[in-house]
């Protein structure tokens, strides 16, 4: 086995050992092993950007549809951002935007929980929250969730606990919830100690269609292997962040968004 190779199989671990080793791994190794979460750059078509610098919750609001309470707080860097305040009132918060219907697109925002933020409320919810809904016009939807649900069918191991996971709602064979199949030791429930954290979602629909989403530049879901059937219908509208599938007295929280992107290369 060449080194390149070994260091491959092995990952981070495995480069670092190598460089104890005192072996130089190549750079092209190196980006193999690394999977930094996508960002918007050279010739990608930006669809839509918000960075919620608005100085009224009213200006901030004006682009979109919304739902449920929101408040205008300071931002991630600078700035503001809008809150969602999450109470038995106001269960059901998001805001709604329309774009161009795209096929293969990335979406990519900053959240921020209050501590302790648990929309299962202790396991009464297991469903959680329909954290980012992706809306084709005509076929199903996508519902990314929060969720401890295990995932129908069973992916051979119980849910972590609050994992982010995928669901094309056009798909016969996708599982529903996926879970986080590459790391589930990164989830809501280990995010959710009051600082600013950043979800990013990459959805191709159709043939070959798949979903990946990074938290913090960690990939946690990928199901490009999988060869799940989608619609070919591509992403025109989003609603996020979501509605608590059932609220149970006791458990407010808030949730912070900020700069928002929607993408596609
Ligand atoms: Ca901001």
């Amino acid at each position: 086995m060449t080194l390149q190779r070994w260091i491959y199989r092995h990952g981070r671990n495995g480069a670092l050992i190598a460089t104890l080793w005192g072996c130089s791994p190549a750079a092209t190794v190196a980006s193999d092993v690394s999977v930094a979460s996508p960002e918007p750059g050279g010739s990608d078509v930006i669809l839509w950007q918000d960075n919620f610098d608005k100085p009224t919750l009213p200006e901030l609001l004006a682009p979109y549809v919304t739902r449920g309470t929101m408040q205008l707080v300071p931002g991630r860097i600078g700035g503001n951002a809008v809150r969602f305040v999450y109470t038995a009132s106001s269960s059901d918060n998001l805001l709604e935007k329309s774009f161009a219907a795209t096929t293969d697109i990335y979406f990519r925002f900053w959240y921020r929980s209050s501590p302790g933020a648990d929309p299962s409320c202790n396991g009464q919810n297991p469903s959680g929250f329909k954290w980012f809904m992706a809306w084709r016009a005509i076929a199903p939807r996508y519902t990314m969730s929060v969720t401890n649900m295990d995932g129908v069918p069973y992916q051979g191991r119980p849910n972590a606990g609050l994992e982010f996971s995928s669901h094309d709602n056009s798909s016969a064979t996708e599982p529903a919830q996926f879970l986080s199949n590459i790391n589930h030791n990164v989830r809501f429930s280990t995010t959710n100690e009051g600082n600013w954290h950043k979800y990013t979602l990459h959805i191709k629909t159709g043939t070959g269609g798949y979903e990946q989403i990074w938290v913090d530049d960690i990939l946690l879901l990928d199901n490009s292997a999988n060869g799940y059937d989608h619609a070919a219908e591509g992403i025109s509208l989003i609603q996020f962040p979501g509605v608590i599938v059932r609220w149970f007295a006791g458990c407010d929280f808030t949730l912070d968004i900020d700069d928002f992107v929607i993408w596609h290369k």
